[in-house]
């Protein structure tokens, strides 16, 4: 059976949306950042960046959500995580949009939401905030302009580029970003996180969440107004 490391809110939440999508059991290991869990040995010999997610499959480890999502999608075709091809152009473009959301909006998605990441002085606070969401603001361009023409990133059927793309949108609106830029965005996101498999790894979330305040260890950024999905 896989297993799933994750933490709420985080970027793992579209890992944990694929595996639901695929619908086999799986278990879930939770990381407790507030404890520092992500740094210990235990955490780090299962992924040496401290990050989640992490994903333990029968063939080993895999880190990177960009990774885990093209494995599971050629493992589990039958799940139809994203659109796939016999020709290598198809399949890059396809990764191409993947790694839109991994590498270029999720970085300044974190620079937005936690600018202690970039600097410890509050006073620089607005500042890169405010340079974070202009250059959000530019990468998302791509994405309203794909989801204004369809209901879906990739057309008429559901991807995981969905709910990555309703993940960052979650981050980004729950941490006071202004989505009146971007009504395709918006709309999408009620519909990507109504999906049942959204559902089931929200629900596994909110378990988690209370494990972790139980433990008095429930982490919210530091700009996180409590929007909620
Ligand atoms: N490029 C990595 C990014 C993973 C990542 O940044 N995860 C965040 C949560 S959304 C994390 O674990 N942050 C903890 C830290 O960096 O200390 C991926 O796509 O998997």
């Amino acid at each position: 059976m896989m297993k799933l490391w994750f933490a709420p809110n985080t970027c793992a939440r579209v890992t944990m949306t694929a595996l639901e999508e695929i619908g086999e059991p799986f278990e879930t290991g939770l990381v407790a950042f507030m404890a520092g869990e992500h740094r210990q040995p235990a955490y780090l010999a299962v992924n040496p960046s401290g990050k989640v997610p992490a994903l333990e499959t029968p063939d080993g480890v895999l880190v990177q959500n960009g990774a885990m999502l093209t494995y599971l999608s050629e493992a589990y075709p039958h799940a139809n995580l994203l659109p796939l091809s016999d020709e290598p152009f198809k399949r890059a473009r396809v990764r191409a949009e993947l790694f839109r959301c991994s590498s270029d909006l999720h970085p300044l998605v974190t620079r937005f939401v936690m600018p202690v990441t970039v600097s410890t002085d509050p006073q620089q606070v607005p500042q890169i905030r405010e340079k974070a969401r202009e250059l959000v603001t530019q990468q998302l361009a791509p994405v309203e302009a794909r989801l204004a023409a369809s209901e879906w990133y990739f057309g008429a059927y559901w991807s995981v580029l969905d709910a990555y793309v309703a993940w960052i949108w979650f981050r980004l609106t729950g941490n006071g970003f202004d989505a009146s830029d971007f009504p395709a965005i918006s709309a999408h996101y009620a519909w990507a996180i109504a999906r049942p498999s959204a559902q089931a790894a929200l629900a596994r979330e909110a378990e988690a969440e209370q494990e972790l305040d139980a433990r008095g260890l429930l982490f919210r950024p530091q700009f996180d107004k409590g929007a909620k999905p």
